[in-house]
């Protein structure tokens, strides 16, 4: 299937993040099952991102902090060409950077490795300067987007944060630069504390919830997106099986990424794809196309 300028081996995706930072994992991922890759954020500089605990699960899902780590562009070429070497499945380049100088640094910087397409990270909840900070603004998500666009000969998406009152304008603002899709969404941002001893659990005290938690969150980001937008929307936040991944489609997703929830099952691209064609085939449907937005018409 051809969505959004590249061609997914099926509708699952891997989510930028943790399983992303080297080639090795991001291979294992695609022979898992994942229909594409996308890698952890890649920055101008390398980064060892915040104090541990940088991660920790909670009931309903996970808390991070990461903070970007990041061996930077150059040195995670090296990365994407382990991961292109060892499948076929598209690798997806997640980058950040603080303005629209930084981001098309990044861009260029990671071309010679030749992924297949750009995912932009303007969306992380915790990080000073980076991340939410600029994807709040849609001047310069406009800004960002197009001088990407323009240095770049493949598909480029925008990943968005639900961390703002009107997630639909800033995904015009990313359309109307030239994007090929939006990603909805990045972690909505959140905190945790140790009751006994009264500490926040994060070392950087506050992060994202990603998890069950945030699928609710997620479907409506989607939904309204779809609505919005002519682009196709990615959706992700909170999948964890075969129908959460069916309901972001009839909200609206072309595809699905999906992050935390590999932490408990690296297997579960092909348990959700496999899923998906049930479903379809239950119904007598016969692509993943055919229910996009389906959710739309039941007025
Ligand atoms: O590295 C992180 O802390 C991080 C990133 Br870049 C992001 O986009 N979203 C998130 O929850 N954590």
């Amino acid at each position: 299937m051809k969505i959004a300028g590249i061609e997914l081996k099926n509708p699952t995706i891997l989510a930028s993040g943790i399983m992303g930072t080297t080639g090795a994992a991001l291979a294992r991922m695609s022979r898992n099952g994942a229909g594409a890759v996308v890698t952890k954020s890649i920055g101008p500089v390398p980064n060892k991102g915040h104090n541990n605990p940088s991660m920790v699960e909670l009931e309903c899902g996970y808390i991070n902090a990461m903070g970007l780590p990041n061996p930077s562009y150059s040195g995670f070429c090296e990365e994407i060409g382990i991961a292109k070497s060892k499948t076929d499945a598209p690798l997806i380049a997640s980058i950040f950077g603080g303005d629209a100088a930084e981001f098309t640094e990044v861009a260029n910087g990671l071309l010679s490795s030749k992924p297949d397409c750009f995912e932009l990270n303007v969306s992380c909840p915790h990080a000073e300067g980076y991340g939410a900070s600029v994807g709040t603004d849609p001047d310069l998500v406009h800004e960002i987007t197009a001088s990407v666009v323009d240095a770049v000969d493949v598909p480029v998406w925008v990943k968005l944060t639900p961390n703002v009152t009107d997630i639909t304008s800033i995904g015009r603002a990313a359309e109307s630069a030239g994007a090929s899709a939006v990603v909805a969404i990045n972690t909505v941002r959140g905190m945790a504390i140790d009751i006994h001893s009264g500490y926040p659990i994060l070392g950087n005290r506050f992060g994202g919830l990603s998890g069950p938690a945030v699928k609710p969150v997620a479907v409506k980001c989607v939904y309204d997106l779809y609505e919005a937008l002519d682009i196709p929307v990615i959706g992700v936040g909170g999948i964890t099986c075969p129908q959460d991944a069916i309901e972001m489609i009839l909200a609206g997703a072309s595809a699905v990424e999906i992050g935390s929830a590999v932490h408990d099952d690296t297997q579960i691209f092909e348990t959700i794809s496999k899923g998906i064609d049930t479903y379809l085939q239950k119904y007598g449907y016969s692509k993943t196309e055919d229910i996009t937005g389906l959710s739309h018409e039941m007025i």
